[in-house]
């Protein structure tokens, strides 16, 4: 894709989250910290708990609520300001499912059998018997982000493939309905922490769904949950090395030397210039202070938030309002341009 590609559309950036489960340290580098830093650019941004998308897989229904209000409270309590960002659930912009119809209609059932996320959520299971909305998830999330025009995409590594469909859905509609009407999404995959690794397991992504919650920090552990479970993450014995290309086989040792990184903000070779030649014995506790220091007063500014439930609703949905005002033009020239009648007179 080319600047010139989107050259007719201003700089606008939408992501959003699942609220499947509580907050993670992978969630906080990978994605919401970069949502504060683009907001704090000045740029337009529009940032969604995409409830519709957790429902792909069984939610309890009080649990998926306490679930989006905590999601909330990080995404404030990390630094992202209402009034300066649109921060609104899903499911209270009815646009967003309307336009992902259109969007299923435009997408071939093939491309979503690729993709990776949806091999791997049904991996070890009968695909066959998972839900029709886990298969269709790409869709909607195509129209989480065509639905504002959208121009950049802040996400983790592990959201790239599904971008790329993005691209292709907006391209094949634009072809097919011979217009210029949706962008070609940039995705903004950046910095030191695109792919945070679980504490147990070098290999595989922090997930806020994994079973074994020793494998990822929440960002609501404790300064102790957060200090022992960097203690007893997976390393090995070897001291630090000077090169970031001497950890290519250690998996578990970069992690931990890039979620350093990118809490102190700094490059991993930095990182290494400092630590190299020290064990993990001295590297871990130095690690855990700095974990406990960033998050501990995001978790205590959630405690204080998620107090009063009442608040974090009124404030979804005045950005489900301001995000309605963006979607609603947009959808209803999707839909003429599709060839529905829009003749009601309200
Ligand atoms: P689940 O594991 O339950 O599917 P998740 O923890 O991956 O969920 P999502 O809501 O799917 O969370 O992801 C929200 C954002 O956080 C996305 O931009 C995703 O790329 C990013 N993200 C999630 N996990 C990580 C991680 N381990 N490292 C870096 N970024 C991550
Ligand atoms: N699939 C994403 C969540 C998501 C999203 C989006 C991200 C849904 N819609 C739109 C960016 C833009 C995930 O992180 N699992």
């Amino acid at each position: 894709m080319t600047d010139a590609a989107n050259a007719s559309f201003k700089p606008r950036i939408f992501s959003g989250i699942q609220p499947s489960g509580g907050l993670t340290l992978g969630n906080y580098l990978g994605a919401l910290k970069r949502f504060v830093e683009k907001q704090d650019e000045g740029i337009e941004t529009i940032y969604c708990l995409v409830d519709l998308h957790a429902i792909t897989v069984w939610q309890d229904p009080e649990r998926l609520r306490a679930q989006t209000r905590e999601a909330a409270a990080a995404f404030i309590a990390a630094g992202i300001d209402p009034t300066r960002s649109i921060l609104f659930n899903q499911s209270q912009v009815s646009a967003h499912a309307e336009l992902a119809w259109i969007l299923n209609c435009v997408a071939r059932i093939g491309w979503m059998y690729r993709m990776t996320q949806f091999k791997d959520k049904t991996a070890g299971k009968n695909a066959e018997n998972s839900s029709l909305g886990l298969l269709a998830y790409p869709s909607l999330m195509a129209a989480d982000i065509l639905l504002y025009h959208a121009t950049m995409v802040p996400v983790g590594e592990d959201q790239k493939q599904h971008l790329e469909l993005t691209r292709d859905i907006a391209a094949k509609f634009n072809h097919d309905y011979k217009v210029d009407f949706f962008p070609i999404t940039e995705p903004l995959i950046e910095g030191a922490a695109t792919r945070v690794m679980s504490l147990r397991d070098g290999t595989k992504k922090m997930s806020k769904s994994d079973p074994s919650d020793a494998s990822r920090i929440n960002l609501t552990d404790d300064a102790d949950a957060i200090a022992q479970k960097i203690r007893k993450a997976r390393t090995d014995a070897e001291p630090l090395p000077e090169t970031l290309a001497e950890l290519k086989d250690r998996p578990e040792a970069r992690n931990l030397v890039n979620i350093y990184a990118a809490l102190a903000g700094e490059a991993p070779e930095a990182v290494l210039e400092r630590f190299a030649g020290h064990g993990f014995g001295a590297f871990k506790p130095a690690l855990a202070e700095l974990a406990v220091a960033t998050l501990a007063p995001i978790s205590g500014e959630m405690k204080r938030l998620m107090a009063d439930p009442a608040e974090i609703d009124r404030t979804l949905g005045e950005g489900a309002e301001r995000a309605d005002a963006i979607a609603q033009p947009i959808l209803a020239q999707t839909l003429d341009i599709v060839g529905m009648i829009r003749s009601r007179a309200d």
